[in-house]
């Protein structure tokens, strides 16, 4: 059977993906830090699911993770590199410090941590690697600092990876979604839910099943293709001009 592994299927793009996945027969490695969340997908897929607590800022919980992977679950054949999120939305100026180390600690040094731990066994089962980046690693937008900074870089990491393993089979693509209704903005605005309802009003976002789509068609793609990067939008957002500071 094949197997999936996807990092922060406790809500958004990682449930779905998970569910996706699941519903079509594979089996699944799901993680995340909210234990209760990961409890309600045991419960409702049994064996077909392995769930693990994994704080991706937490070195050595990624490799007791790795290690402790049950036999049936070890040969992966698609990694998705999902877990992250945003913090705040000040400029620069005004962020918070901390905010800005947890977001590089989750969503670029977890993601490399848990990369690193994996490749042997992702090299060996000629896997597929989905690292989920964003519109933010190319568009920037103000408060977006390091977010995007974070985001610029598992686009970049995914083609160096790709760079890398070249002639291993495995093959390397970054997700890059832009406006979309998870619990993304209300991890954002410190649980503000009137923030997150409000962004999302009447503007037809991406949803997580649009994404697990996408990701189940890479999956489903014939081994000699690559897709290095899917850039995804709803209709209803697209771009606006430059700004301008006159006197
Ligand atoms: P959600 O907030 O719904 O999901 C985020 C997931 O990441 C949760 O499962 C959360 O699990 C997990 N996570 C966060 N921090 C950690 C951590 N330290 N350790 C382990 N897991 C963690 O948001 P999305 O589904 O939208 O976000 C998924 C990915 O998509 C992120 O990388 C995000 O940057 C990206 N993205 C989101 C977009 C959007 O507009 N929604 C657009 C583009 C990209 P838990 O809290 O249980 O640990
Ligand atoms: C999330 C999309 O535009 O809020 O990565 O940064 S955006």
């Amino acid at each position: 059977m094949n197997t999936l592994c996807v990092t922060g299927a406790t809500s958004g793009f990682g449930q779905a993906i998970a569910e996706k996945f699941l519903s079509e027969g594979w089996q699944v490695i799901a993680t995340g830090r909210r234990a209760d969340r990961l409890a309600a997908l045991k419960s409702q897929w049994g064996d077909a699911v392995h769930t693990a607590v994994v704080d991706m800022r937490d070195e050595t919980a990624i490799a007791g993770f790795v290690a402790a992977l049950p036999e049936g679950f070890k040969r992966i054949a698609v990694l998705v590199n999902n877990a992250g999120l945003a913090l705040g939305t000040s400029p620069a100026q005004r962020a918070e410090l901390a905010q800005w180390k947890q977001m590089i600690d989750t969503n670029i040094t977890g993601l490399v941590t848990l990369t690193h731990a994996l490749l042997p066994s992702l090299i060996d089962s000629k896997a597929l690697i989905v690292n989920i980046s964003s519109i933010a690693a190319t568009y920037p937008y103000t408060g977006g600092n390091v977010y995007g900074g974070t985001k610029a870089f598992v686009s970049q990491f995914s083609l160096g990876l790709r760079s890398d393993l070249h002639g291993t089979g495995v093959r390397v693509t970054s997700i890059e979604p832009g406006l979309a209704e998870t619990e993304f903005t209300l991890v954002r605005n410190g649980g503000d839910q009137a923030a997150s309802d409000t962004l999302y009003k009447d503007a037809a976002p991406i949803v997580g099943k649009d994404i697990a789509d996408q990701v189940w068609w890479l999956s489903q793609l014939p081994p000699h293709l690559n897709i290095n990067r899917l850039e995804v939008m709803p209709v209803s957002q697209s771009f606006a001009g430059f700004q301008i500071h006159r006197g």
